[in-house]
C-alpha cells in the first residue's frame, strides 16, 4: 500500500503496537486530545482509504484554504461521506465547480456517496475540500487535519502536508475517465 511507504518507521511500529494496522493517521501529528476524538470513531471507518491528500498554502491574510485528495471506498457496501472537518479553520465543506454560463463557480456539497470500490478525487478545478475562517494559515510544510465523516458516524482522518502544488501521485490515474 503506497501510504505505508511514506510512514515514519518507528511511529509505525509503535502505531501496530498499540492499534494495529488499519488506520492511516500519522500519530505523531496528533494531539492527545485529537487523538481520543479521533481514534474510537477510526476503527469503524468503513473502509475509506485516503490517499495524496494536501493542502494549498496560503497567501498571508487569506482566510480560506483548498485541501485535496483521493478518497477510495474499500468496503462492499456503499459509504456516504456526509462532512469534513479540520485541525484548521472554523468550517470545513466540500465543494464543487459547475460552470455558470461562462463562468465557472463553486457550489457545497451536502454529501458525497461512494460506491463498493469506488474512488473520488479532491482536486484543482473539480471537487475540492474548502476550509473556511482559517486566522493563522498553516505554513508551507505543515501538516492539517482532515478527517471525514460518513452517514454511519465513522471517521476517517488524514495528516495532509501543506505545500504549494500537488504531490507525486502514489498511484498513476492519468488516463482514466469516469
Ligand atoms: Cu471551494
Amino acid at each position: 500500500m503506497p501510504l505505508r511507504a511514506k510512514r515514519n518507521p518507528k511511529s509505525q511500529n509503535r502505531w501496530n503496537a498499540t492499534f494495529g494496522d488499519s488506520p492511516n493517521i500519522q500519530i505523531r501529528y496528533l494531539s492527545p486530545l485529537l487523538l481520543l476524538w479521533c481514534f474510537p470513531l477510526s476503527a469503524l471507518a468503513e473502509g475509506l482509504l485516503w490517499e495524496d491528500a494536501w493542502v494549498r498554502s496560503m497567501p498571508p491574510g487569506t482566510e480560506v484554504a483548498a485541501a485535496y485528495g483521493r478518497v477510495t471506498n474499500q468496503s462492499d457496501q456503499t459509504v456516504v461521506i456526509t462532512s469534513i472537518s479540520s485541525s484548521v479553520g472554523e468550517a470545513a465543506q466540500i465543494h464543487d465547480v459547475i460552470a455558470d454560463g461562462d463562468q465557472r463557480r463553486m457550489v457545497q456539497l451536502d454529501a458525497v456517496s461512494l460506491a463498493a470500490g469506488e474512488s473520488t478525487e479532491f482536486k484543482p478545478g473539480g471537487q475540492h475540500i474548502m476550509l473556511l475562517g482559517v486566522a493563522a494559515p498553516p505554513p508551507e510544510g505543515s501538516r492539517v487535519e482532515l478527517c471525514l465523516l460518513t452517514a454511519n458516524s465513522a471517521e476517517r482522518c488524514t495528516s495532509a502536508p501543506v505545500q504549494r502544488q500537488a504531490p507525486m501521485p502514489a498511484t498513476e490515474t492519468s488516463g482514466h475517465h469516469h
